[in-house]
């Protein structure tokens, strides 16, 4: 393979990968077992993906480390997480330690942005270009993209005036940045917000938070880990990935095995919550009661239990009004998990500002404006989440069959099968497309990705070159993937403007987004297809 290729000479291989993160590292590691040719084309100048990206101060997991891992036996008794939630620097190490390991890295085209690509129908082929004039052709087009690598570019008025310094914690400089004595603003409270304010509260001379929407923050209870407990998970790791393929949500967890009204005893509700918040983040979600995302008691009783947390834990009760989450189900947005969050509005040096009832009017020369005051900064930083899931996807120029672009095909939203393909664009399997599993990642990743080397295998034995699912398994996977959703407590209140639905980003068509039937019920509806030949996609 000619690896300088220029615009004149594609290069040529049998599949390209779009992203070096773990679901394109996870592909290419399949793609070198079946001995097909391959190249991974990443933006980035180095492995990791979001964990490239997202270098921002107090950057980590939330799912536990053992299980936000690629389920390799080698790599499991070779690698030691430090921590139970481990952070951006350990992770996106653990993503190179592994393309290392298993020699990927030179199949990996970085500082090579993707804008564009084609599919020509008489040679089966795609072509893809990238921004800095280089073009890849090959059979198999495999976006690996992310689920949230695009920022959401908030249109602030006057956003180019402001003469300090602006970060979004979605593109955190390499460098560091250096907060001491600084004014800074954090604006938005999601996951990345609520992980990065304690971090820049303790930095900077004073802290000023800007919250639209206040959220269900779990305590996260991260701790290091010990070589006891790394050579009980190493001695039967199988067990982690067996519990967390049957898991709703790919963690190695059991079910609560109980539903709200199983336990009638107040006090009896009460000691499991708080089992489940003192065990930390998803743990309180999953350990507690099944019916939590389904029954509105449940999930009511849940809710209230964390605002009498909040109501505990911030002392100065129009701060922590301020931030109670109310008028929206707990988990119908994302619920992050926090290390001190709460704690952090007690600090002298933090002010919490409302914008829901004082909106940010404008960024000014020398800080922001909001309805009701002028205040200055010197470094504000946007945590203001992603054009998720479809963004990246959309970004690209793809064209398929009869040059039909994809963004127009997708303009009332995505419609793929199985979160893999999509009709009209034959060849393109997505590593996580929208409508794909909403789970731990990495488990689901695994599972996509076996299901693609069996398609793959499927296509040469039996001398097919080209496959895409029908119109009609697109149609009821959408219709479906909406049906799931629509059962649970996600679609009401607030979360109507979550990312889950695209609705946060202006503009974007409301479709739910990803596959809530859970992990397990995913693994399930992709066996349904692999076992029948594939039942659902055409082959020619
Ligand atoms: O983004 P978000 P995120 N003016 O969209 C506010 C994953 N993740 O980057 O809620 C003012 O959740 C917006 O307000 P509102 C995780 O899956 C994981 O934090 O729309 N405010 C909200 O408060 C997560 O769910 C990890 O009213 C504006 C915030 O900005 C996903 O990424 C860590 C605004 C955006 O929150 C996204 O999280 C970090 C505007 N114009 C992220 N626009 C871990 O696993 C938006 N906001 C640890």
């Amino acid at each position: 393979m000619s690896d300088q290729g220029s615009t004149a000479t594609p290069v040529h291989t049998d599949a390209v990968v779009i992203g070096a993160g773990f679901g394109g590292i996870r592909m290419l590691i399949e793609l070198q077992k079946l001995g097909l040719s391959a190249v991974a084309l990443e933006a980035g100048t180095d492995v990791g993906g979001t964990w490239y990206w997202n270098r921002y101060p107090g950057a980590r997991t939330d799912s536990e480390s053992w299980s936000y891992c690629f389920p390799f036996p080698e790599i499991e008794q070779e690698w030691n997480w430090s921590e139970r939630y481990p952070g951006q620097v350990e992770v996106q190490k653990y993503i190179a330690f592994v393309a290392d390991r298993f020699d990927v890295r030179r199949n990996i085209r970085f500082s090579h942005r993707v804008l564009a690509a084609t599919y020509d129908k008489p040679s089966n082929l795609w072509t893809i270009t990238t921004e800095n004039g280089q073009q890849f052709t090959c059979t198999y087009f495999l976006p690996a993209l992310g689920h949230l690598s695009v920022p959401q570019e908030p249109q602030f008025e006057g956003i180019n005036s402001f003469t300090g310094n602006i970060y979004r914690t979605s593109q955190w400089p390499k460098e560091h940045v250096d907060l001491t004595g600084k004014r800074v603003a954090v604006i938005g409270t999601g996951a990345s917000g609520i992980q990065t304010i304690p971090h820049v509260a303790e930095a900077a001379e004073h802290l000023t938070v800007f919250q639209r929407t206040p959220n269900y923050v779990m305590p996260a209870q991260n701790h290091d880990l010990d070589d006891e407990f790394r050579q009980k998970i190493k001695a039967d790791y199988a067990a982690v990935w067996d519990k967390a393929r049957g898991h709703v949500f790919g963690f190695p967890m059991d079910p609560a095995g109980r539903m709200y009204d199983d336990v009638v005893v107040e006090a009896e509700r009460e000691r499991i919550f708080e089992e489940g918040w003192q065990n930390g983040g998803f743990h309180f979600v999953f350990e507690t009661f099944d019916d939590l995302i389904l029954d509105q008691r449940s999930n009511d009783a849940a809710a209230d239990f964390i605002r009498k947390k909040i109501a505990e834990t911030v002392k100065d009760p129009a701060v922590a009004e301020l931030l109670t989450p109310r008028g929206y189900p707990y988990v119908s947005k994302r619920p992050p998990s926090g290390t001190n969050y709460y704690e952090t509005f007690n600090r002298d040096n933090v002010t919490l500002v409302d914008i829901q009832s004082n909106p940010i009017e404008a960024i000014t020369a020398n800080g922001l404006r909001t309805s009701d005051r002028d205040y200055k900064f010197d470094v504000i930083i946007l945590a203001t989440g992603f054009d998720a899931v479809t963004g990246a996807l959309n970004n690209i120029d793809i064209r398929g069959e009869d040059r039909v672009k994809l963004s127009q095909y997708w303009a009332g939203g995505p419609e793929t099968f199985l979160g893999i393909g999509t009709p009209g664009f034959p060849n393109m399997l997505m590593i996580c497309g929208p409508q794909s599993a909403y789970a731990n990642i990495p488990v689901i990743i695994e599972g996509v990705v076996n299901w693609l080397s069996r398609a793959l295998n499927f296509m040469k034995d039996n001398g097919y070159d080209r496959m895409q699912p029908t119109e009609e398994a697109a149609e009821q996977w959408t219709a479906h993937v909406s049906d799931v959703f629509n059962m649970t407590l996600l679609p009401s209140g607030e979360s109507a403007n979550s990312w889950y639905l695209g609705a946060n980003t202006p503009g974007k068509p409301r479709r739910v987004l990803f596959y809530f039937g859970g992990a397990a019920g995913y693994f399930q509806e992709l066996e349904k297809s692999a076992g029948n030949d594939f039942a659902g996609f055409e082959f020619s």
